[in-house]
């Protein structure tokens, strides 16, 4: 094959999505409640070891190419969109205002807001410092952002502690430093409280996302489960306010199995709010789209969320790879992660639906029948269920086809 000239590689993409078929209209895609953070359209590819590879975007041109693929709701940190020197005074308002402009031309809504409490320097010593000025700098930093999610109508704020902890051990002490986290939480829920009641609208839903690792070399909440803990230990004045964003990947990260910890999240009522996304065990946060690498897990997971009704928010938290242009963030990337998004989804409807798989199921609950007279003779209640237990490997040849397509038929080659 020739060298490919510039003007037609756009095309030449283009030509081979379309070939792979199977996407959704943006009609379909709206009926999700699938949120676009504007972090990760505007993310340019950069990291510790990368220059970027794509041009700045900002959240005008993001909105508007989000409603054309069919995503409805956009979210962003305080900072994504307000310089951090004007965060707070009138210059903020103008730029709310903007975005309100442009989400209302583009029948988009703002679903999430988030503040950035991790890159700015004052956050060095992280949103909990020992010292009282950083702390009370957090706390207008997260009331502000409570704030602006009310003027834009926002009902869910985020919350990633990602630099509470340390780098050197014994620098901080740890139960101090929760409380003082605990203190920016409350502030930004007496916020919520008074700003609600004034607008006459509802609170906003807490939500806070962990993360095993990064940025910090020791993390004080690294998982969702110790966040369930943080939540309960009565540091927080409104623990119903509080709940979690877990992340797929952050999950994943720490080696648990991503289904049982949004499992615990469900059983806690603390399921709010889902970032998804993919990558691998055990490494750094690579945010891959999602259904990438682990297609059978998210298949799992997606069964798991329909059996319980959550519904959303989904929220797009990924990053579109340096490889990808910034055509290809809107023309490939985020349409290509939604459609497998509901693809994924569409399957787990099947599976709730699997006549095999109900059998299957309904037969393990039914359980064996047991004739042994003694129900301490565990050896006997073993023999009496021994046949049905082969159907767990049985779900879970069952699943792989579902997920291949081979439930529908397979044209063998040999
Ligand atoms: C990350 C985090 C962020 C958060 C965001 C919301 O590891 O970069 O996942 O993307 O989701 O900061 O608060
Ligand atoms: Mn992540
Ligand atoms: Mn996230």
């Amino acid at each position: 094959m020739n060298p490919v000239p510039v003007d037609q590689q756009q095309p030449l993409v283009e030509k081979l999505y379309a070939a792979c078929g199977g996407a959704y209209t943006p009609e379909q895609r709206r009926k999700f409640f699938i949120t676009g953070p504007q972090w990760a359209g505007a993310y340019e590819g950069n990291a510790l070891f990368h220059a970027p590879t794509r041009r700045p975007v900002g959240f005008e041109e993001i909105i508007a190419r989000y409603a054309e693929i069919g995503i409805n709701y956009w979210c962003t940190h305080d900072s994504d969109v307000i310089p951090a020197t004007v965060l707070g005074k009138q210059e903020q308002w103008d730029i709310v205002g903007q975005i309100g402009e442009a989400l209302r031309k583009n029948a988009m809504e703002c679903s999430m807001v988030t503040t950035e409490t991790f890159f700015h320097p004052v956050f060095a010593t992280s949103p909990a410092s020992e010292s009282p000025s950083i702390r009370e700098y957090a706390k207008f930093r997260v009331t502000n952002t409570v704030a602006i999610g009310h003027e834009l109508g926002a009902s869910y704020a985020v919350y990633w502690p990602g630099s509470l902890g340390y780098y050197t051990p014994g620098a901080v002490e740890e139960t101090e430093t929760l409380k003082w986290y605990a203190d920016g939480l409350n502030a930004a829920c007496k916020a919520d409280l008074e700003i609600a009641a004034k607008k006459g609208r509802p609170t906003l839903k807490h939500c806070m996302e962990a993360k095993p690792f990064e940025p910090q070399g020791e993390i004080l909440l690294p998982t969702s489960d110790a966040m369930l803990g943080f939540i309960n230990s009565g540091l927080l004045e409104h623990p119903e306010m509080v709940g979690l964003n877990p992340e797929y990947l952050h999950e994943l990260m720490w080696g648990g199995s991503v289904r049982a910890a949004l499992a615990r999240a469900l059983v806690n009522g603390k399921l709010w709010h889902f970032d998804i996304n993919d990558g691998y065990r055990l490494k750094h946060d690579v945010d891959i789209a999602v259904g990438l690498v682990n297609p059978l897990d998210w298949l799992n997971v997606l069964v798991l969320l329909r059996s319980h009704d959550f519904h959303g928010p989904f929220n797009l938290d990924y990053k579109p790879p340096r490889t990808t242009s910034t055509h290809g963030v809107f023309h490939v990337s985020f349409p290509s992660a939604i459609d497998r998004f509901i693809t994924l989804w569409e399957m787990a409807g099947e599976v709730l639906e699997d006549s095999v798989i109900k059998s299957a199921t309904d037969a393990l609950k039914a359980g064996g029948l047991v004739t042994s007279t003694d129900p301490q003779d565990g050896y006997a209640i073993f023999e009496a269920n021994k046949e049905l237990l082969t159907l767990h490997e049985l779900i879970a040849h069952r699943l792989v086809q579902i997920l291949l397509g081979l439930h529908k038929g397979r044209v063998f080659l040999l």
